[in-house]
């Protein structure tokens, strides 16, 4: 067995199931077949950052800054593009539609009146947009959550599995921000890690690279998606071909850190020249989002992969 495989198999071995898995699982299993059976199209969009526990009793974790824009924004989209689509989404972080509503207070939002409560004058018209949205895609869109790493990854090999019943309609969207380092079970303490010890040194080991077997074993007719993060601009289309060299799946796109709301470039595996989409200053100023334009291309992009697919 070579040492990928074994180092994927072992994080499952090693790293118990999230709760409530059993019924997640069903309802996941449930669209996909419910859209296998009416040759509908599913979006896998996965969403936000992963903790890292250092205790299994978890009072501390280590984090990172997603905080799931980028895949609740294209869940809108791919619904709004006719996809049933499952959001694998940390726990708390961003979700379609409601997303419009973050750091608003619903208490300045609504007015009393004498009989019942309604939403305010200024408000009212956004606020139909939204629901009326929401009412018109909620059957279609299934929100699983996560917190953790192997959460997070157990759900991924779950729904992938589960999906591979849709053969080339179903699409993979790898937004969430997936932890490279870990603590193996085996090596994390059951409780709170004391000050009293001193200064604390951690050993994080390597997190397995699970695109391998997502992509050769999980969901092998699936088209795939991945998203590649930087922060040094001169290594983003070297890391995102080398991403596509190494997993073999179709599409990889990178953004750095600080430019992700204006400029994504997508390399695909057939190695044509890589595409960039950028927002102008003028699109972003009329609340234009750049996951629009991405999803638009991919839809294109997942087109062409069903129609090749089934004929090839
Ligand atoms: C991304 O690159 C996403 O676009 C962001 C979105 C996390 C930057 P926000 O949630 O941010 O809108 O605030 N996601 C993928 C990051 C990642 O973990 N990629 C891995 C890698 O680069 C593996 S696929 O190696």
């Amino acid at each position: 067995m070579a040492q990928d495989d074994l180092n994927w198999k072992t994080f499952f071995e090693e790293n118990s199931k999230p709760n409530h898995y059993d019924e997640n699982v069903k309802l996941i299993s449930e669209v996909c077949l419910q859209a296998a059976i009416k040759k509908l199209r599913v979006a896998l969009i996965t969403s936000g950052g992963t903790t890292v526990p250092l205790e299994k009793n978890t009072v501390r974790f280590i984090d990172n800054f997603s905080a799931g824009t980028r895949g609740s924004a294209s869940a809108e989209y791919f619904l709004e593009a006719g996809y049933q689509v499952i959001f694998l989404h940390r726990s708390k972080s961003l979700e379609p539609y409601s997303r419009h509503l973050v750091g608003r207070s619903i208490f300045d939002m609504i007015e009393i009146c004498p009989e019942n409560i309604i939403v305010g004058e200024k408000h009212q018209a956004e606020m139909r947009k939204l629901t009326e949205k929401y009412q018109r895609y909620k059957s279609n869109l299934l929100m699983i959550s996560f917190n953790s790493l192997s959460d997070y990854l157990w759900l991924l090999q779950a729904t992938a599995q589960k999906m591979q019943i849709l053969g080339p309609l179903a699409l993979l969207y790898l937004a969430a921000a997936v932890s490279d380092f870990y603590i193996p079970a085996s090596q994390m303490p059951c409780h709170k890690i004391q000050s009293s010890g001193g200064p604390l040194s951690l050993s994080l080991q390597l997190v397995p690279k699970m695109l391998a077997p997502l992509v050769t074993l999980w969901a092998p007719n699936a088209f795939i998606v991945s998203f590649k993060l930087e922060t040094n601009e001169a290594l983003l289309e070297t890391k995102a071909k080398e991403s596509l060299e190494k997993y073999h799946h179709h599409i990889v796109i990178g953004n750095l850190l600080h430019s992700r709301k204006v400029y994504v470039l997508l390399v695909d595996r057939n190695n044509s020249a890589p595409e960039e989409i950028r927002l102008a200053d003028s699109e972003l100023e009329s609340g234009i989002e750049i996951e629009s334009k991405i999803v638009e291309n991919l839809k294109i992009r997942h087109d062409n992969y069903y129609a090749n697919h089934k004929t090839g």
